[in-house]
Parts: structure tokens; sequence; C-alpha cells
């Protein structure tokens, strides 16, 4: 009886582990099943992690737009002043997950791509690079896209270990919708099934109709921990978080909006601004480059408002913690980590109570797009509360 009681039993693992086998198979296959409407390569070659992923959110727009599947690059993380002292590829799954991204349209990594597709579908010999006409004029030869040449092009494409064969140039194109058919009947998927592309087919900053994206992007298990630990260790609830973009290489930007006549439109400025230039509102130095009296003003303004427990404080350079600290009389807890990865930042500004963004930036708007899907309030340094004019009693 024992014996075959331990028998069934054996059945039923095997009889699962096979199942559970074959079903996981058919995960992986479903992954690198070859797309017979083609894919869409890009670097990410513009900027830093915001400008990158504003690009990652116009690139998927643009492959739904062309029914091609999106081979997902990794993120370019430069690397120059400490260690490696290069560039780093972090694939898209370090930080976020992939799989909440196919519920808008299919992507691929760029890495199971090279992995599992290249060898067979796009091998050495094949590889066509794709690019406007002017792009080309940027190369040695005047007549080949600029795929590789100069930095992060080439070590990105070394790293997914890709050389280029041949040059296709276009003209007369843009990436907006306006232009689907016309890339359809331009590059139909039969002839050209990998559109390889020197930089995202997208806008910086991105499009507002492309803003909503930002849901299907999701952290990915090891950053909620990574970012839960610090807010459940160092952070009291509620909690103010203030992203200050004030290193050099913003002052430099910043004054720009002095010399040159930018206009309200001025990098990320849109989300805060607003995004028609005719009814645009200003776009003061104040909110490009607070200065400490109106850090100190804002923080204060939320700080009181929300009963804030803690303050956490995300920086590109000085943290002005011990300032901000005496603004409450030992009363509310300031917090500045200076993490070794910037999506920790992200991550716990995103998990805030309330959070103080810089305007121009990117790496705000990232923070400010995530919480605005999940309803979380947020102002700007500048601009408490964006979106509407100054009231008459306010001026
Ligand atoms: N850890 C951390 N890094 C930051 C912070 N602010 C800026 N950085 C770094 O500076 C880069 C700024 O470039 P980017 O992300 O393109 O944003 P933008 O230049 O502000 O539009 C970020 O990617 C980070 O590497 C911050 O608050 N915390
Ligand atoms: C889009 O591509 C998918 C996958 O190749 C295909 O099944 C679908 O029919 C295509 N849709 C259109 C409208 O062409
Ligand atoms: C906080 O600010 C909001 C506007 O964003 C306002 O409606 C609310 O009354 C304020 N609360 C306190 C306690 O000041
Ligand atoms: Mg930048």
């Amino acid at each position: 009886m024992a014996a075959r009681r331990n028998h069934l039993k054996l059945f039923i693992v095997t009889y699962l582990h096979v199942t559970f086998l074959s079903l996981s198979c058919f995960i992986d296959a479903a992954d690198v099943t070859w797309d017979e409407n083609g894919y869409i390569l890009y670097c990410p070659c513009m900027g830093r992690f915001g400008n990158q992923v504003d690009h990652f959110l116009g690139s998927l727009a643009f492959a739904k737009m062309l029914n091609r599947t999106l081979a997902v690059p990794p993120w370019i993380v430069y690397r120059h002043h400490s260690p490696p002292f290069k560039n780093v590829h972090v694939p898209y799954s370090e930080f976020f997950q992939l799989e909440p991204v196919k519920q808008y349209h299919r992507v691929v990594s760029l890495e199971d791509f090279m992995e599992h597709l290249a060898p067979k579908h796009w091998p050495r010999g094949q590889r066509l690079a794709y690019c406007f006409e002017s792009a080309s004029h940027r190369s040695l030869d005047k007549k080949s896209c600029p795929m590789k040449d100069g930095n992060p092009f080439g070590p990105f494409w070394d790293h997914i270990g890709v050389d280029f064969d041949r040059s296709i140039l276009f003209g007369g194109l843009s990436f907006n919708s306006y232009y689907q058919p016309h890339w359809i009947k331009r590059f139909p998927p039969a002839e050209h099934p990998v559109l390889a592309l020197p930089g995202a087919p997208a806008q910086f900053p991105v499009l507002e109709e492309h803003i909503g994206l930002q849901q299907y992007v999701v952290w990915s298990d090891k950053l909620v921990q990574e970012g839960e630990g610090h807010i459940n260790t160092l952070l009291n609830r509620p909690y103010v978080g203030i992203h200050l973009r004030i290193g050099s290489d913003w002052q430099n930007a910043c004054k720009l909006l002095k010399s040159a006549d930018t206009g309200p439109h001025f990098m990320a400025s849109p989300q805060c601004v607003g995004y028609d230039r005719q009814t645009a509102l200003p776009l003061t130095m104040t909110m490009c480059l607070p200065d400490l009296s109106e850090i100190r003003r804002a923080v204060k303004l939320w700080v009181k408002n929300t009963s804030a427990q803690s303050v956490y404080i995300a920086t590109d350079s000085e943290s002005h913690t011990a300032e901000i600290q005496k603004l409450f009389k030992g009363e509310v807890k300031v917090v500045s980590l200076q993490p070794d990865t910037a999506q920790v930042d992200l991550y716990v500004l995103g998990q805030a109570d309330h959070f103080i963004g810089n305007c121009v930036s990117s790496f705000s708007a990232f923070v400010k797009r995530e919480r605005d899907f999940h309803g979380k309030p947020s102002s700007f340094f500048g601009m408490d509360y964006p979106g509407k004019r100054k009231t008459k009693e306010e001026l």
C-alpha cells in the first residue's frame, strides 16, 4: 500500500515537473519567436537616465505605431568619475520589469534578441544600419550611418556585439504619427525586418501623448526591496521628497535661460509650463536653478502642508541637509543617501507623501509622471501648483 502511494506521489511530482518544464519552455519560446512584422533596434545614445527614459517611452510608441517588436536596449550609465571609469550597460530588467511593458506592446530585450534571434534572422554580414541622410554627413565617408562613431555609440554596439555591414539612408520622414504610412511603405518588414537606428526614434522631451506610457515602467523586485529598505529604516511618514538639481553642469545649462532666448520650453519644462507654446507659463530662473532661500521656502511649505515627519533629499551634488534641518529645530528628520545607483533616489522620491521636483529636469520628470499615474501629489521649485496660473493674491 505504502509502496503504491509512493509510486503515485512520484508520478504526480514527475507529472507536475514535466508540466512546469513545458510551461516554462513555452514562456521562453514565446519571448523569442521571430516576429514577421519586424523589429526596431536603437541606441539610447542621448543623455543620461532621465533623457533615456523619455526616449524609451517615445520609442515604445513608435514601435507600436509601426507594429514592430521593440528590442529594448540596456541603459547606458556613465561611470567616468568612479570605477570602472567607463560606460556601463545595465539591462532594462535590472531596474524594471519587462513583463508589464508587454501589456502595451510587444518587446524583447536587446540581449535576448541578440542571443536567440540574431544568429538565425539577423546574421553577421546582413546587419543594416538605418539613418537620416543628414546623420550620414557625420560619418567619415559621408555616406554611412554613424552607428559606432564616438562615445557612447561605439562602446554600446561593441557591448551588444554588433558591427554594421551597410547603411540605408532616408529623408522626408519623421518619427511622429503623421508619417506612419510613409514608414510602412518605405520599409516593409518583409524586405527590412530589422530597423537598427543610431538613436531613439523619439523626441526629447517625451511628447505629451506618451506621458501615460510611464505606467508600464514598473520597478524590478530588486529595486523595490532596496528602496523600501531605505524608506523603512531611514524615514518616518509622512515624508516630503525633494530633488535638488543644482550641480555645476546644471548651473551652466540654466545660464542659457538668461543669455539665449529659449522661451518657456527648455528641456523637460513642458511638464510644468504646459506643452502648448501659445499658452505656456513663463519659465523662471528659480524654477531652473532654485537658490537656497527658494529651497527653504518650498520645503517649509510642504512639510507644514503634509505634517511631514521626514524630508528625503536626492541631489546631483550638495544636499543642504544641515540648512534644511535648521528650519525645523530638530523636529523633522532630514535624510540624504547619495546612493550608488540613481534609481534608488528615484524610487524613494516616487514613494514620498509629497514630491518637490525641478521642472526643467528629466530626472524629476520621471518621478512626476510615475506619481501622477498613482495619484500622488507633486510640485516644483518655483511653482507650488503646477498647471495653474498664479492668482492675483499670490502675485
Ligand atoms: N543619485 C542621484 N543622481 C542624480 C540626481 N540628480 C541628477 N543625478 C544624476 O545626473 C543625471 C542627470 O541627467 P538626466 O537623468 O538626463 O536628467 P536631467 O539632466 O536633469 O534632465 C542623472 O541621470 C543622475 O545620474 C539625484 O538627485 N540623485
Ligand atoms: C501586428 O503584428 C502582429 C505580430 O506580428 C500580428 O499578429 C498582427 O496581425 C499585426 N497587426 C496588424 C494590424 O498588422
Ligand atoms: C495642503 O495643500 C493642498 C493643496 O495642494 C490643500 O488643498 C490643503 O488644504 C493643504 N493642507 C494643509 C493642511 O495645509
Ligand atoms: Mg541630462
